[in-house]
């Protein structure tokens, strides 16, 4: 009741279509990759991950998002891992790689009408003609994007409704027109060209080249902090904060979204924000950890955390959909005078009124990016007033959250007793820190499922001869940080499914930097003594020049050039092993001879507090002391820079 107390009026909202809307709006949407954010979440077992998904996208459960964002594998680093390419080479075609095939089904299966938009963040090295730009040979780039967008249709029926160019890198004008033209030719005349996913580098081009506007849907901008520059508004154009949030998810996470997603339209004229991440699906200690709408970093354990962000996407996903108009500023849309914020939207036939209010406090609604200016917040109570096609609404349906800070629990996404007009007029009391969502629609439902089961640390001893895997998908947990890592079937038949490293070349980077190990990571990165070991063999033809075993080691993504850790190095090319500090070697604590015949080997590495071992078929090569640093970071495998190389039998046999 307390929402409804008849108090002092001191602040008005007006609801009123009669004078026309505003834009149409185009959704809410969360991105998977950029990179490699949900690579744990397909190995939970089937129910948990089933309960996962309908948070995300199952209609009137959770989230319910109506667009979902997925990363276009470049065979690249992207922020949390590398993702596979469907063309790690000219000659190579496959769309059976990676995880967000399988998402975007899942996510389909849950919600036929959800959009899918497709980003690479990088490029597979062949691309742009071996000249590391991936607009040196436009054509190329363009036929390699549209063959996703095909495999997509042909492979998994699933139709990609949006393309981007290259995120946060430059684009090209060219490139974009010939993407379009050829998107044209090839039959995807509905796939709409959003760009740049960077700043706002793109709008002056788009102001003065017509061409290019017609070939852009909408301008995409991340983290534009919910404002645009007038010409921008002025232009018409479609905006889109293509990518949004990046914020821990905890209640700031959720009022920095809470306030994003209003305030975008209000100040900024954005129809469709997309948040990154869509679920956080990636090892503690990797960037941005609990940087997605919710967590779930333990396929071993099952736990998993639906967090804020999830019930504040519920309060504007649940009682809208793509293609509803938002009512004009001042009439529907606008900021509260005592802090604040609403949005109204209808459907088409203007017979559903959905409205949106937040009053996220500065400290309590911070986003990652970019700084927020102060302002103030109070409780006020509200009068709102219907005119035009709602004027005669006798009640609206009340959804409410609360945001619990100092100590107070959260109240999220909770229905209320219905808010009664009279005579087109109601009062709200707003605290600080709310979410109240007024609506016609009658379908809200807070889903749940039962506690999830509790935390666990990473199994231990952890064996895998990779038998269970799909032919060319990605190892479990083993997460790849440079390369890519997935199965193939040996030749040697007792071996069967293995792990092929299968970058062959320097791809086109995201990270600032060239990557030239392959690596992929596992277990815990605060492991420090460990013994681990794994079987190899390198193809003769393409094969790597070496293949190493690591503990400890400190770091993934881009910085993971960098990293530390205890590297245990076999280079059957130059006949010796190398035991090196770092992963590039420069670092080197002990060497040898070694002479290897072609075929399987197994490579084992111990290392504890005092001195580390390692071996070549049970045969010892060194024995050294311990380097003093780095103390502890988890367990990896890779090869000496590119080229195949065989994985088998992956066996941690003690970690702690
Ligand atoms: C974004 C990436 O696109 C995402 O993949 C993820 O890494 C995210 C993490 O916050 O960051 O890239 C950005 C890089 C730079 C800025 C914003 C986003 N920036 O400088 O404002």
């Amino acid at each position: 009741q307390r929402f409804f107390l008849n108090q002092v009026v001191e602040n008005s909202i007006i609801i009123d279509d009669s004078e026309g809307l505003g834009r149409l709006f185009e959704g809410v949407g969360a991105i998977s990759g950029g990179g490699a954010t949900s690579k744990l979440l397909i190995n939970y077992e089937e129910r948990l991950r089933g309960q996962i998904l309908d948070y995300l996208f199952k209609p009137n459960f959770g989230a319910s998002l109506q667009i979902l964002k997925v990363e276009i594998g470049g065979d690249v680093q992207s922020t949390d891992g590398s993702e596979a390419s469907h063309m790690h080479n000219s000659w190579d075609e496959n769309y059976h790689r990676g995880y967000e095939w399988w998402l975007m089904k899942e996510a389909k299966k849950r919600n036929p009408n959800i959009k899918l938009y497709g980003l690479p963040w990088g490029f597979p090295g062949w691309l742009g003609e071996f000249t590391l730009s991936p607009y040196a040979a436009p054509e190329v780039t363009a036929d390699y994007i549209i063959k996703w967008v095909n495999g997509a249709k042909e492979v998994h029926n699933l139709t990609i409704d949006y393309v981007g160019i290259w995120n946060e890198y430059k684009y090209n004008i060219t490139y974009i027109k010939t993407l379009r033209n050829m998107l044209n030719s090839r039959g995807f005349k509905n796939t709409m060209i959003i760009a740049s996913d960077s700043r706002w580098e793109i709008l002056p081009d788009i102001i003065k080249d017509e061409s290019l506007a017609d070939a852009v849907y909408a301008i995409g901008v991340h983290y534009p902090g919910t404002n645009s520059p007038s010409n921008a508004k002025e232009l018409g154009k479609i905006l889109w904060a293509s990518e949004d949030y990046s914020t821990f998810n905890d209640e700031v996470g959720g009022g920095c979204w809470a306030r994003t997603l209003n305030q975008n339209y209000v100040n900024g004229l954005f129809t469709a924000t997309i948040a990154w991440n869509l679920i956080g699906s990636y090892y503690e200690h990797l960037p941005w950890f609990r940087s997605g709408l919710m967590t779930a970093v333990q396929p071993w354990s099952g736990h998993y955390n639906v967090s804020t962000p999830i019930w504040v996407t519920a309060h504007t996903t649940q009682f809208t959909s793509i293609g509803w108009k938002y009512f004009g500023h001042g009439n529907g849309v606008g900021k509260l005078s005592k802090g604040g914020s609403y949005v109204s939207l209808t459907n088409e036939a203007r017979d559903e009124l959905t409205i949106v209010i937040e009053t996220m406090t500065h400290d309590h609604s911070i986003c990652v990016r970019p700084a927020l200016p102060q302002y103030d917040v109070y409780p006020q109570n509200v009068t709102i007033t219907l005119k035009g096609s709602f004027a005669n609404l006798p009640y609206m349906n009340v959804w409410h959250s609360k945001l619990g800070f100092n100590g107070s629990e959260d109240q999220m996404f909770l229905k209320k007793k219905p808010l009664t007009f009279k005579n087109g007029q109601a009062i709200l009391l707003l605290g600080i820190d709310e979410i109240v969502t007024l609506t016609t629609v009658s379908t809200g439902n807070k889903g749940s499922y039962t506690q999830p089961p509790e935390p666990q640390l990473f199994p231990i001893p952890y064996k895998d001869n990779f038998e269970g895997l799909q032919i060319s998908q990605e190892p479990y947990n083993l997460v790849p940080q440079a390369g890519s890592f997935e199965a193939v079937k040996s030749k040697d038949v007792s071996h069967g499914v293995v792990i092929r490293q299968t970058v062959l070349q320097q791809p086109i980077e995201s990270c600032p930097w060239f990557l030239k190990f392959p690596i992929a990571i596992i277990g815990d990165q605060q492991w420090t003594d460990m013994t681990v070991e794994v079987d190899f063999e390198i193809p003769k033809v393409n094969g790597t020049s070496g293949v190493f075993v690591a503990a400890r080691v400190d770091r993934g993504s881009c910085p993971v050039e960098s990293s530390q850790g205890i590297f245990f190095f076999v280079v059957p090319n130059s006949g010796k092993f190398v035991v090196s500090n770092d992963l590039v070697m420069s670092k080197v604590l002990t060497q040898g001879q070694l002479t290897i015949g072609s075929g399987w080997h197994k490579l084992s590495l111990t290392v504890t507090r005092g001195n580390s071992t390692g071996s070549v078929d049970s045969k010892e090569l060194f024995n050294i002391a311990t380097p003093s640093s780095p103390l502890h970071g988890w367990a990896a495998m890779g090869t000496d820079g590119f080229g195949y190389a065989d994985f088998d039998n992956l066996n941690i046999i003690s970690a702690k």
